[in-house]
């Protein structure tokens, strides 16, 4: 009973403690395998007469990161992990779960379901599948309130976020950190518990953290987080589940808690969450570069530009522990640059999402300064300058003098040429885009940008300082807009034109906030200010095709000095930051409809976010065709990462794929014939249409 083949094998020790050891590359998931493994070895831990304790540990410092997710949607065979845990729990000797690295979800709920618990120093403790989708399904609303009382409880599994091995330690969710070997330590721990004949705690059998709740808590936990959660299942049903964990029999709770986690696992949230899941992972891989290419390590960084964005990207390296040069023209820009960085790790620590001590070492390690020669050192550059060609070619003239030989040479430009920019360099190969979003200190995308000259060494490089960094890494291929403001651009001329034919300003961002957008489409605008986009349309206008399609809302509004919040008034009104719909908004744009000559009609909610949505579909196709992504789910992470793009609806492109690409080929073609050439379809529509209807058939 313990093939070689078997990803739990068992060994026993000297004094007759049963080592169980999962192994089940790369990461330990439980898998089918996983399961059923770990229950006949449990079963005969349980039943040999020689074992006197069971240890149960992961092969190369893992525990489990959770049930395996490849597995999801596929038909469920063998033991479930509700029937691995109830053996665990119900084993007459003491079970001792030893976690290495990651004991999250399902991992977790296994660990529950052991007598003791010991963890390494960076193991990470949690429940994260609120964000597949999901809830814990084995037990894990049920037990780990029972450990940490129902409010820890709601906080740690509706966000998922996990918590410190020395977090769990204080919650009560560990029993002991352990550093040296961690075999070693649960050995001993064993011995210690025989030893002392400590009695067998059954999590399931405690409920002194969770009597007597006041039932307030979860009526104020749903009105607090009812806007965040808008639309959403898994954190609605994860709270219902720990409310029956305080409120009703044990197997009542239980019972309703897989309920809800078939509800969960069945929905299309969850599928869409998976996808995003995979997505990220699949961005990181680029094709056509050779497999022993190793990222340059990045010791030291320089931001040319201590403005907004500049700091912002300063701030990005200062976090992840990266010493920073923050260079500007002037001691008064530089000055401006510090306090405001000073302000927003200020701003975070009265938020509570940084300790004090952790923003005075982040920094320190930013430094301002005046001179080129200081960044000579710094192993990688991010120019953020004032966005002008001729600005960014002499700023990159400058650093090819003084950067030492194999620098990056990074450009945050969202909007030029990085061919015209590497072009003033002796190094063209080492220049790249590294397109952070507002504000740069949090937005988690950053668009890679490889241009023409750009090496294979330096885009991997690039890539992985993307992670190093907590940003969510997309290749772009140097184009226009690159992908992501290639695709607003569109998604905000066709909220325009349907302003144009029906819509009201407020309909369209009830509709796309409806849809899950933190933040409609003209509430944004009017946030950013007008004026910036008015200044590039009115440069724009002499190469403009006349011929095509265009809105002057934008415009008008701009020549009246609505700028958006900081003057008042924009697509809205403002009383401070809170917008207000206009009624001379309204007639400003039936006016437009009016000299347009198109007749006004009444346009649903529904009709405005498949239009929308249609819009940017199509678009992603093209920029895939035309190989400036490098595959649809790109996009996806692009939008999610970078745009508010609902997470829970998977990304534009696979909404298109859920909605189908027939129905989407429809639309376009229809408004394609009806709207002109703004429309026209994406040169691999038609076939992935004419395929998705062929598959239908079948
Ligand atoms: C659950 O447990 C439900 C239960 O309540 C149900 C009852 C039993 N499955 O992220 P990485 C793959 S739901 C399968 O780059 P890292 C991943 O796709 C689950 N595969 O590494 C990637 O593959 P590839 C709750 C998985 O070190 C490779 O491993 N758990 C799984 O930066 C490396 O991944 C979660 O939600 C999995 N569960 O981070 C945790 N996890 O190389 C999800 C990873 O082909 N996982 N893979 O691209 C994570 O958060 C991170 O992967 C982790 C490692 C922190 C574990």
């Amino acid at each position: 009973m313990n093939p070689s083949d078997a990803t739990v094998q068992t060994r026993l020790d000297a004094a007759g403690i049963a080592v169980l050891t999962i192994a089940n590359p790369p990461v330990n998931a439980m898998s089918m395998a996983v399961r059923r493994d770990l229950l006949a070895a449990v079963q005969s831990a349980c039943a040999d007469p020689a074992v006197k304790a069971i240890v149960l540990i992961g092969a190369g410092d893992r525990f489990i990161p959770g049930a395996d997710i490849r597995e999801f949607g596929k038909p469920l065979t063998g033991p479930s992990g509700r029937d691995v845990i109830a053996a665990l729990e119900a084993s007459p000797k003491p079970v001792v779960a030893a976690l290495g690295v990651h004991a999250l979800g399902g991992g977790l709920e296994i660990a529950l379901g052991c007598h003791f618990r010991i963890a390494t120093p960076d193991c990470k403790i949690g429940l994260p599948e609120v964000q597949l989708g999901l809830l814990p399904g084995a037990g894990g609303t049920q037990r780990l309130p029972r450990l940490v009382g129902a409010a820890r409880a709601l906080e740690l599994i509706t966000t998922g976020k996990p918590m410190t091995a020395q977090e769990a330690l204080t919650a009560g969710v560990v029993d002991e950190v352990v550093g040296g070997a961690l075999l070693d330590a649960a050995l001993s721990f064993a011995r210690r518990v025989l030893a002392e004949g400590r009695p067998l705690t059954r999590v399931s059998e405690r409920d002194e953290r969770i009597r007597n709740i006041d039932p307030t808590l979860f009526s104020d936990f749903r009105a607090q987080h009812a806007k965040r959660w808008r639309g959403q299942l898994a954190p609605q049903r994860i709270v219902a589940c720990i409310e029956a964990a305080c409120t009703r029999p044990w197997a009542e709770a239980y019972a309703l808690e897989l309920a809800a986690f078939d509800e969960c696992k069945a929905s299309a949230q969850r599928a869409a969450l998976i996808h995003v899941f995979n997505a990220e992972r699949e961005a990181a891989r680029i094709p056509g570069l050779s497999a022993d290419l190793q990222p340059q390590a990045i010791r030291s960084a320089a931001v040319v530009g201590a403005g907004t964005m500049g700091g912002g990207i300063a701030m990005c390296f200062a976090n992840a522990g990266i010493p920073v040069w923050l260079l500007d023209a002037t001691p008064e820009a530089l000055a401006r640059g510090r306090s405001l960085i000073e302000k927003n790790y200020a701003t975070s620590v009265a938020r509570g999402s940084l300790a004090r001590p952790k923003a005075d070492q982040a920094l320190a390690l930013i430094t301002g300064t005046l001179e080129y020669s200081a960044l000579s050192d710094a192993d990688i550059v991010v120019e953020a300058a004032f966005e002008d060609m001729a600005v960014k070619q002499e700023v990159f003239r400058q650093l090819d003098a003084v950067m030492k030989p194999g620098a990056v040479l990074a450009t945050n430009t969202s909007t030029l040429d990085i061919d015209k920019i590497a072009a003033v360099t002796t190094r063209a190969g080492q220049v790249i885009g590294a397109h952070f979003f507002s504000p740069a200190n949090v937005m988690k995308l950053l668009e890679v940008v490889r241009a023409k000259l750009t090496n294979p060494q330096t885009v991997v490089t690039t890539m992985a300082l993307a992670r190093t960094i907590g940003k969510t890494a997309v290749l772009s291929g140097n184009a226009d807009g690159f992908i992501g403001n290639r695709i607003l651009a569109v998604y905000g001329r066709e909220c325009d034109f349907l302003l144009e034919e029906g819509a009201t300003p407020w309909q369209v961002d009830r509709a796309l906030q409806g849809f899950g957008f933190p933040m409609g489409l003209y509430l944004m605008r009017d946030m950013a200010g007008l004026d910036v986009g008015w200044r590039i349309r009115k440069y724009r206008e002499q190469f403009r095709d006349k011929r095509l399609r265009y809105s002057p809302i934008a415009d008008r509004l701009c020549e009246l000095g609505r700028f958006g919040q900081k003057t008042g008034a924009g697509y809205y009104r403002y009383e401070g930051r809170v917008g207000s719909p206009d009624p001379a908004v309204e007639a400003l744009i039936e006016q437009v409809s009016r000299e347009l000559k198109i007749e006004r009609r009444a346009i649903g909610d529904d009709e405005i976010v498949e239009r929308v949505l249609t819009a940017m579909a199509n678009e992603g196709l093209k920029i895939v065709g035309e190989g400036i992504a490098l595959r649809e789910s790109d996009i996806d992470v692009a939008y999610v990462h970078g745009y508010g793009f609902p997470r829970h609806q998977g990304g534009p492109m696979y909404w298109a794929a859920r909605h189908g690409w027939a129905q989407v080929f429809d639309t376009v073609s229809r408004l394609h014939a009806s709207q002109g050439p703004l429309w026209a379809p994406a040169p691999q529509l038609a076939e992935m249409a004419r395929r998705a209807r062929a598959h239908e058939l079948h």
